[in-house]
């Protein structure tokens, strides 16, 4: 509890002391680039997340550029994909399990290393917020099932049927066969993993998804597990990953990143060590796919994948860039 009140304390004096005055100032002589510059450090805000998500960037970047927290930039930002009924891996639309469920994981991780996750959670429409307040609100880390969606429902959140007619349609079309396959890049990944800077220098992190494709009732991936799918440390970096998340959780993925990075790897060399930790933990596999990024405290990136096909999207004061991604095979 004393937690959770400072918490929510420090984010009020925050909001007083920062936002409003900075604000107040920016708009008075550059409305359209606000607080978009660097702090006293030299550090300036910044979002990047897994594969070509731009409307997710830009949204996480009009938080920070308005002078809003990296944590507020992430919920906002992933939130974009969770929404998007075309993104059949996240959220809404996602694709269901081999039962016909829809089933999502989510995780978010503060700049104080606070952290919150649902697993395995039906029927609610925006996990990475109902992760924030597992993290705000609850003297624990990660809820999951059944106990996730009724404490969804005690925190405001209303029920939503999660599969649609198009994701509906394919599953059953799926159970012609019952095949479980990964078919890299294309149905099977579009997780999104988002980290950002913010105009303090502080760093957040978040990944939300429906998980793979007509899995096990019950699976969970890396992509909820605070150190495989996320792990943001903020006095080093943060880093994220998408693909089959059993290999991600074999290696503690993320969390090998940032303490790559701690050691003194670029976020770049980081995220190629982590695929290549994996890859020789399988040496007779190549049909599956994971796409890693990664940024440190000076606000630098990488990333880096197993199959070409992976990129990156980030939004700084400079604009919008899609970062193909180097690959360890080669096509
Ligand atoms: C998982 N890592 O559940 C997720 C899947 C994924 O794009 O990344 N899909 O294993």
């Amino acid at each position: 509890m004393k937690r959770r009140k400072f918490l929510k304390n420090s984010s009020a004096v925050t909001a007083g002391l920062i936002s409003v005055p900075i604000l107040a100032s920016c708009q008075e002589t550059k409305p359209e680039k606000s607080i978009s510059t660097a702090n006293s450090e030299g550090i300036k805000p910044i979002a990047i997340c897994t594969w070509d998500f731009h409307n997710a960037t830009a949204k996480a970047w009009k938080v920070l550029k308005d002078g809003g927290s990296s944590l507020d930039a992430i919920e906002q930002g992933v939130m974009i994909e969770e929404a998007d009924v075309n993104n059949q891996t996240v959220g809404k639309g996602g694709r269901p399990d081999r039962d016909g469920n829809v089933t999502l994981d989510a995780c978010i991780m503060d700049k104080d290393s606070n952290c919150g996750a649902v697993l395995c959670m039906q029927n609610i429409a925006h996990p990475i917020s109902v992760a924030r307040k597992v993290m705000e609100d609850t003297p624990h880390v990660m809820l999951a099932g059944k106990g996730a969606e009724q404490f969804a429902y005690e925190k405001g959140f209303e029920k939503t049927n999660l599969l649609t007619e198009q994701s509906k349609k394919e599953w059953l079309e799926w159970k012609k066969t019952s095949k479980y396959e990964t078919i890299i890049n294309i149905e099977n990944h579009d997780t999104i993993g988002m980290l950002a800077i913010d105009k303090d220098g502080d760093i957040a992190g978040g990944c939300t998804t429906s998980g793979m494709s007509y899995k096990f009732a019950g699976r969970v991936g890396d992509s909820p597990i605070i150190g495989a799918g996320l792990f943001v440390d903020n006095e080093i970096g943060g880093a994220t990953a998408t693909g089959v998340g059993e290999e991600v959780v074999r290696t503690v993925g993320s969390f090998l990143i940032v303490e790559l990075m701690r050691q003194g790897k670029s976020p770049q060399e980081a995220c190629e060590e982590g695929v290549k930790r994996i890859m020789a933990k399988n040496k007779d596999r190549e049909d599956f796919q994971i796409g890693f990024i990664a940024i440190n405290k000076n606000g630098e990136t990488g990333g880096y994948c197993i199959h070409p096909g992976f990129s990156y999207s980030m939004f700084t004061e400079e604009g919008q860039i899609n970062h193909p991604s180097d690959s360890y095979l080669k096509a």
